[in-house]
């Protein structure tokens, strides 16, 4: 095993420290979707350029009212919002650090109380998610609920959900300070939706062919590359993730259309779920050679980092960087119980595990507790 890991890499106009990214990660703990003083603070522990993330990725990040799916995360659509997310991005570049934000609009994976005058979440169809959102109720209780039934977008309202995540993404780079944005195609939210045949039946170009069902994608990219300068996006995807009950008839050819589109965009990274969200690195009924989507990627013309993620231990995240199979490896959970998780992988640990109990909403417990290295 070589040091490549620990060794920087350029990320579109960064030049990150290490091959170690932390993963975005929900985490409940910004009421009224407004980023905290807390917030900052977590974020700069993980941010030290020798002993933690080369960059972090945010945790999903609403572009609007609508987005939203989900108690007390965060957005990116109001000056308030702009403030809070400025208290973050100064308290890691203070340490040195670079943060990208994760653009998010969770389509049908939400809940009416969640959603602007209590209306239906929306999706490229009237089909529901069989999967559960989180709700805080007027006591500060925390609890799983269903999804609600959503409607289907009239064709003539999707320019503004691509207008919304350019207007993001200017919120990110140009008002909050981030060093980029990353777009969420992941985890069968809004735009994963409209890629994927389980959750779009729709009849006009939006939907039916591969080309109509990654077009929003497509479309969003480059409104997003166009908002903010290419050279500061990177996109997430997850090609056979089970996540939020989402699923397509025919991944392999989707994805290898959709990398040969992004290519030409001169994308930062591209970073890619391996599996199943959080889970099995193989999906059982759902192959997929990930290795034939970034040759698709790079045959097209395709430059930036590749981004890999999923299952990454120690040694499986240096075989991934020293045959050059990705260029950068993301760790989620890893990163909430060891804001120094790159100083343990260098060292060869040691590592600490995480508590279940404090992952979603809640204080400081469970997350700037998290102890460091002591030297
Ligand atoms: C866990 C809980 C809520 C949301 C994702 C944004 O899966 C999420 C998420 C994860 O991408």
């Amino acid at each position: 095993m070589s040091r490549l890991l620990f060794s920087p890499m350029r990320v579109g106009a960064l030049t990150v420290p290490n091959r170690v990214v932390m993963a975005p990660l929900t985490r409940n703990r910004a009421p009224e979707a407004i980023p905290t003083p807390l917030m900052a603070e977590y974020y700069a522990q993980r941010a030290d350029p020798e002993r933690g993330a080369g960059l972090i990725v945010s945790e999903a990040t609403a572009i609007s009212p609508q987005g939203q799916g989900y108690a007390d995360v965060p957005g990116l659509y109001g000056s308030e919002q702009i403030d809070g997310w400025k208290q973050v991005t100064r308290a890691v570049h203070a340490r040195g650090g670079h943060v990208f934000c994760q653009l998010w609009h969770v389509g049908r994976v939400s809940h009416q109380l969640l959603q602007p005058d209590l209306g239906a979440p929306v999706a490229p169809s009237a089909i529901r998610a069989n999967t559960k959102t989180y709700l805080i109720d007027n006591e500060g209780q925390g609890g799983f609920a269903l999804t609600s039934e959503p409607r289907a977008l009239h064709r003539h309202e999707i320019p503004q959900i691509v207008h919304d995540y350019a207007a993001a993404a200017r919120n990110a780079v140009q008002s909050a300070g981030f060093d980029g944005v990353e777009i969420h195609g992941a985890n069968g939210y809004l735009l994963d939706q409209f890629l994927k045949t389980g959750a779009n039946r729709r009849i006009d170009d939006y939907g039916g062919s591969i080309a109509n069902r990654a077009r929003l994608m497509l479309e969003v990219a480059r409104a997003v590359c166009d908002a903010v300068g290419h050279e500061h996006v990177g996109i997430r995807v997850s090609p056979v993730t089970p996540a939020n009950d989402i699923v397509d008839d025919d991944p392999q050819p989707l994805f290898e259309h959709l990398a040969r589109q992004l290519a030409p965009l001169g994308l930062a990274y591209v970073h890619v779920i391996e599996g199943a969200t959080g889970g099995a690195r193989e999906v059982e009924g759902r192959p997929f050679d990930n290795a034939r989507l970034k040759a698709a990627y790079r045959a097209a013309g395709g430059r930036g980092a590749w981004m890999a993620n999923n299952g990454y231990d120690p040694a499986l995240a240096h075989e991934a960087i020293d045959t050059g199979r990705a260029d950068l490896v993301a760790f989620g959970r890893s990163f909430i119980s060891m804001p120094d998780l790159t100083e343990r992988l260098r060292r060869g640990g040691p590592y600490q595990g995480l508590d279940k109990r404090t992952l979603y909403g809640g204080g400081a417990a469970g997350y700037t507790d998290y102890p460091a290295l002591a030297d």
